[in-house]
């Protein structure tokens, strides 16, 4: 990641994403009536007591989301690149901070992003912690192909009750930043809910919700737009690169 400095001619902006941003893409949210978590118990398939009790379980739920992910039919949409043009044009650091662990961002364009939930398309040796890109189902018969280990590879996500990634450096883009959005997310799980909290203690931040509906932390944001993320998304976008920071005022 860059340094995450901000100056009054290269403010720079931290943006929080979620499923959300995902769904015109054709891939589920989560709380949504349609979401995974309607069809899946958290405990489960998304634990780590879930993947010790019974690790093919888990192990389907996330080939068969991997196999979903690659699908020929699945692009990044109109938000997506929107940000990443953010990224390109924008006179200082653009940081994507994401809770998805698909690769759409990367696929858009963006380069400074932290997938703090994880990485659907890499897997993990719990044996040496080595790091694999993955494009196939993660089976028990899989050898670690740095160790050599068998039946050792997980998938490459933070899983509830375990630490998520990059924490260090989020919280100090957090910080500099001179603005937050935060995309397509229910503000249901922690910490990344929190990070609208974290960036108005300092008070020098404008911050944005945008999402289909107002989210469960609507109120803790000064600003917001509500509709389809490949509609608000671009709009937002296109407003900060023709006006500035002061296209995030208003609602
Ligand atoms: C941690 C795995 C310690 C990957 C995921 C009380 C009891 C027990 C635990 C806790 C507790 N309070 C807090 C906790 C901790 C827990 C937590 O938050 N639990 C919740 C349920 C209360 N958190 C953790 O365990 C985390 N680790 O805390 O470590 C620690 C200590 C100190 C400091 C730091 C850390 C680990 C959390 C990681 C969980 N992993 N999944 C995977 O399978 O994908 S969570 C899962 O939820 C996904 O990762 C997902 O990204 C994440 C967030 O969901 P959203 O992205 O927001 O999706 P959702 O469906 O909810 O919302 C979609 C939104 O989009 C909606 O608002 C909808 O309206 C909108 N939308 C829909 N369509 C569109 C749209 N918007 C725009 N356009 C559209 N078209």
């Amino acid at each position: 990641m860059a340094d995450a400095g901000a100056t009054e001619d290269q403010p720079s902006i931290v943006i929080l994403t979620g499923a959300g941003i995902s769904k015109e893409s054709g891939l589920a949210t989560f709380r949504d009536a349609d979401g995974i978590w309607a069809r899946y118990r958290i405990e489960d398939v998304a634990t780590p007591e879930a993947y010790a009790r019974d690790p093919e379980r888990v192990l389907g739920f996330y080939n068969a989301r991997r196999r979903g992910a690659v699908a020929d039919d699945v692009h990044p949409n109109a938000a997506h690149l929107a940000l990443a043009r953010l990224e390109a044009d924008w006179p200082g650091e653009v940081l994507i901070v994401t809770q998805n662990i698909d690769d759409l961002h990367e696929r858009a364009g963006s380069k400074n992003l932290i997938h703090m939930h994880g990485e659907l398309l890499k897997a993990r040796c719990t044996a040496c912690t080595g790091l694999h890109p993955w494009r196939d189902d993660i089976t028990l018969d899989d050898a670690c192909p740095a160790c050599g280990s068998l039946g050792t590879l997980r998938p490459h996500v933070v899983w509830f009750g375990e630490m998520p990634l990059g924490l260090d450096d989020i919280g100090m883009a957090l910080d500099a930043c001179a603005l937050f959005m935060s995309i397509g997310t229910s503000g249901n799980v922690y910490p990344a809910a929190g990070f609208v909290q974290q960036v108005r203690r300092l008070g020098r931040a404008r911050t944005v919700e945008l999402n289909l509906e107002p989210s469960e932390g609507a109120t803790l944001f000064e600003h917001a737009r509500y509709g389809p993320a490949s509609d608000i998304v671009p709009a937002f976008v296109e407003g900060l690169l023709t006006r500035g920071l002061a296209a995030a005022d208003g609602d």
